[in-house]
């Protein structure tokens, strides 16, 4: 009995430890980021968010250690012509699925300070505005990979 009260403290402190899954309320899946063409710094990274709590959730901010800055994107169709529009924040409203996607929202890399190598992973660390801090990692693809589903 000891014991198992033991090891019930243990998870309590370990879990109290851990800043990267924020209150719960969010779920982070298929993250994954792209591998750059030679000479480039910018790359695109994308995931799904699942909100399971009763209330909102706003991400207003992202960050990678391999990156200066990450920023949120959306892409827009204005007349024929393509364009990115950054975003300050992304909402996730109670329930709600949002997906990062080739062509649609994703998250933007710029300055990224080391090789990507297909098969390695890179961390992502995102904020909120009431629903704690998140982390996840992002398995690197080859830049060629999200093409051959379409
Ligand atoms: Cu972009």
């Amino acid at each position: 009995m000891k014991k198992i009260l033991v090891c019930l403290l243990l998870m309590v402190t370990m879990s109290a430890i851990s800043e990267s899954e924020g209150d719960g309320s969010l779920q982070l899946n298929d993250g994954y980021l792209r591998t750059m063409p030679p000479g480039q710094s910018v790359t695109a990274g994308f995931m799904t968010v699942v909100n399971h709590s009763k209330g909102n959730c706003l991400i207003t901010a992202a960050a990678s250690p391999i990156a200066e800055r990450v920023e949120f994107h959306e892409h827009l169709h204005n007349d024929g012509i393509m364009q990115m529009r950054p975003l300050a924040a992304v909402s996730v409203s109670a329930g709600e699925t949002v997906k990062f996607v080739s062509g649609g929202l994703h998250l933007m890399f710029f300055g990224v300070n080391q090789p990507l190598r297909v098969g390695e992973a890179a961390s992502l660390k995102l904020q909120t505005d009431r629903c704690g801090d998140y982390e996840l990692m992002l398995n690197i693809k080859s830049l060629m990979q999200p093409m051959m589903g379409h």
